[in-house]
């Protein structure tokens, strides 16, 4: 075997995969949404199940706020747009926000 058949392994290189950024979707409590219609929108834009949306509802009316979900910024701000729109077609103050995961 001739020296010029000896190869050096190629530097081991690590694919750069940037995982996406998430963002998440927070309830917020106000004093004028009827329970039963937070816990219906919970249902109807986030999938969520009866008892899931009826303690993500219960959890903001105690504490104040509650992450619902977590998602890809744009599916998270427009599903955040959809929920509080929801609201404010019916003439409630419902609000969600979106925050970036650290
Ligand atoms: N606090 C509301 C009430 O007592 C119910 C409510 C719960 C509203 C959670 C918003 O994010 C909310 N009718």
């Amino acid at each position: 075997m001739s020296d010029s058949t000896i190869t050096t392994p190629k530097p081991k290189t690590r694919a750069k995969t940037e995982r996406p950024k998430l963002y998440k979707v927070i309830l917020l409590n106000d004093d004028f949404t009827p329970r039963e219609f937070v816990v219906a929108v919970l249902k109807r834009v986030f999938r969520m199940s009866e008892a899931e949306a009826h303690g993500v509802m219960l959890t903001a009316h105690q504490l104040g706020a509650c992450v619902v979900a977590v998602y890809t910024k744009e599916v998270a701000q427009e599903k955040s747009r959809q929920a509080t729109d929801f609201g404010r077609d019916n003439g409630y103050p419902l609000a969600f926000t979106t925050e970036k995961e650290d």
